[in-house]
């Protein structure tokens, strides 16, 4: 009985021995097999994003329109723009060669004739460069020209007085001062009527800016300016906002405010005499001056009343350059 036994696990063994190498086999055969097909899977994979994905490489969308020109009234800038989306590139197909923005220069001829003055200019047209405006008086609706600071102080002056070399001739008769002489390109004075006009329209401020024959600056900046009613023209003007090189003696504004405005011709000063004949000029003297902007164009640096003085700068030293302008207050 034992023998049986013995006989059969025998049997058993040999088998399972006989059938455990055909199982490694088939085993061996699957993995190869899924070995196999993987990278059969990964072959193709990679092929078709070699094919179809990296060689997508980004092309240029169009040109936007050009922006509007950053300055309304003179030379500017203006962009236009494009994206890398036409195609977008793959992950890694190629970006596209070249900026995605291009900038160009551009002018543009604003119409300031709508305006009444360069404070207008100036506010509508921030970049607004110095030089000659078109505007139209607000009141009577006249079209003129202007020279307009718009550099000093954040600018928006409107200068009615600017001499610096005597080519112009200031002794001038009234009518002269009341409609303006010389050329805006160089020496002028713009018109009694017209500054009346425009200072009459808001609170202005008077500015006096001056060159000694040195070449040393001052200014005085005025408040309440205006000028009267034609024929006195009367300088109406406030305290003074803000100056440099100016002392406190013979001061401009206390002492020729309120007068009217005198020539050789029209003598409407508080004088027995004709200043403006007495001082070569044309101003709104008082028993006459302690400022003479219209005085004769002297050799800069003589000792004269009759030359370009304005006495709490340089006393009766006459002087190389002036300029008066005004612009509405700040509100
Ligand atoms: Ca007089």
């Amino acid at each position: 009985m034992l023998g049986e036994l013995a006989a059969v696990k025998e049997n058993i063994i040999c088998v399972d021995m006989a059938l455990k190498p055909n199982k490694q086999i088939v085993h061996v055969y699957i993995n190869f097999i899924l070995r196999a097909v993987r990278i059969v899977l990964l072959l193709a994979l990679y092929c078709y994003y070699c094919l179809f994905c990296k060689l997508l490489d980004g092309g240029w969308s169009s040109w936007s329109s050009w922006t509007p020109c950053t300055n309304k009234c003179g030379y500017g800038i203006k962009t236009q723009s494009r994206t890398c989306t036409n195609p977008t590139p793959s992950p890694h197909g190629n970006d596209c060669v070249g900026n995605s923005m291009r900038v160009d220069t551009c002018f543009v001829i604003t119409d300031t004739s709508k305006y009444a003055d360069c404070s207008e200019v100036k506010a509508h047209c921030e970049s607004a460069s110095d030089g000659i405006y078109h505007v139209t008086l607000w009141n009577t609706k006249r079209k003129i020209q202007v020279y307009c600071d718009m550099t000093t102080n954040g600018g928006g002056w409107t200068v009615f007085q600017y001499r610096y070399n005597g080519k112009v001739d200031f002794y001038r008769n009234f009518a002269e001062y009341v409609k303006g002489f010389g050329d805006l390109r160089t020496e002028f004075w713009l018109g009694l009527d017209y500054v009346e006009e425009i200072s009459s329209q808001y609170k202005s401020q008077l500015r006096v800016d001056l060159i000694s024959a040195n070449g040393t600056t001052a200014f005085e900046v005025f408040d309440k300016f205006s000028l009267g009613a034609s024929p006195e023209y009367t300088l109406h003007v406030g305290s003074t906002l803000s100056s440099h090189n100016i002392g406190s003696s013979g001061s401009f504004g206390p002492y020729h405010k309120d007068m009217p405005f005198s020539t050789y011709d029209n003598d409407v000063d508080k004088s027995s005499r004709n200043c403006a004949s007495t001082y070569h000029g044309a101003w709104w003297y008082n028993k006459c001056h302690y400022v003479n902007l219209n005085g004769k164009y002297l050799i800069p640096g003589d000792i004269d009343d009759k030359g370009i003085n304005y006495y709490s700068f340089l006393g009766r030293s006459s002087l190389k350059e002036t300029r008066i302008s005004f612009r509405r207050s700040p509100t």
